[in-house]
């Protein structure tokens, strides 16, 4: 069995790894992507609902589309899968630092027992009041008419998600891990939305080795120093397993 690990990765104790990830790796525990053939974008336009201008314009039609979004990551049917699972794992048995930057908006990876994260596009299971600026976590339907429990009043609740247009989160946090990283993997992304599709050029700017684990490959596929791909359920439980095995 080749490994799927870079052949100069050192087990460097000193430096993080870091975790990329997006829809892809929430996919076979139920959740849609964004731009697979059935994803979220052949549904519906992201200009319509993930932009502030279109919250502005039309704050029903943008609830309702994360209200649904919201009940459908509470359906119990929606669990972490074995992907979410091994990178919990390799938080746990890695000697250094494992920090997962995830892009996905879904509580799968805390589900599954990772710690060190960043949603750098927000939260789900959170709402933000544009009042008080107060974040809550949220997982009820929200609408103009829902209070805010911190300044009690109404029409200032919105997702706490980042939209395009708007500034990802813990940025500079990100960018120092990038900095000291002493390997990059991007697992279940297409690399079409910034920054995070950056990361890896700027790993690689670097000389710091990069994998990538996606069922095909990415728009930055040619950056990668290694790509494996197939289901994140599979590749990326062995990735951790010859990782760990040095
Ligand atoms: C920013 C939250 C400045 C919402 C999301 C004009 C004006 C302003 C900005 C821009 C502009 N033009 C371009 C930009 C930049 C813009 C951008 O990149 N646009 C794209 C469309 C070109 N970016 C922004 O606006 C960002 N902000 O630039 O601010 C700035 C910059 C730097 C520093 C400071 C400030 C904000 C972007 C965040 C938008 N919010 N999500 C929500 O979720 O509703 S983005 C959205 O796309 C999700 O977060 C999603 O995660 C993300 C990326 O998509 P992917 O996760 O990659 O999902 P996708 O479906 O594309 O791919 C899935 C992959 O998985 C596929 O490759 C598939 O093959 C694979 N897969 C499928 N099944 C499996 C699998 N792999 C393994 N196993 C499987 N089973």
């Amino acid at each position: 069995m080749r490994s799927s690990v870079p052949e100069r990765l050192e087990p460097d104790a000193g430096r993080p790894v870091v975790v990329l990830t997006g829809a892809g790796i929430s996919k076979e525990s139920g959740l849609d992507t964004f731009r697979d053939l059935d994803g979220i974008w052949a549904k519906v336009r992201l200009e319509d609902v993930a932009t502030y201008e279109a919250f502005v314009k039309d704050p029903r039609r943008v609830h309702a589309f994360y209200n649904e979004r919201r009940r459908g990551l509470l359906n119990q049917n929606v669990q972490p899968n074995a992907a979410h699972i091994a990178l919990a794992r390799l938080e746990r048995d890695w000697p250094g630092e494992v920090l997962v930057v995830t892009q996905n908006i879904d509580d799968l990876h805390e589900r599954a027992g990772t710690t060190n994260l960043i949603h750098m596009h927000g939260e789900l299971l959170k709402a933000e009041c544009e009042h008080c600026r107060a974040v809550h976590v949220w997982h009820e339907d929200l609408g103009r008419d829902v209070r805010c429990p911190g300044c009690g009043r109404a029409a200032g609740l919105r997702p706490h998600v980042v939209w395009f247009g708007e500034t990802p989160l813990e940025m500079e946090r990100i960018g120092r891990a990038l900095d000291r990283a002493g390997l990059f993997v991007s697992i279940g992304t297409s690399g079409n939305v910034y920054p995070a599709a950056g990361f890896v050029a700027e790993t690689r700017a670097r000389g710091t080795p990069s994998v990538e684990l996606n069922l095909e490959p990415s728009e930055g596929a040619s950056l990668f120093t290694r790509a494996v791909h197939g289901l994140a359920s599979r590749v990326v439980p062995d990735f951790v397993r010859d990782l760990l095995a040095g």
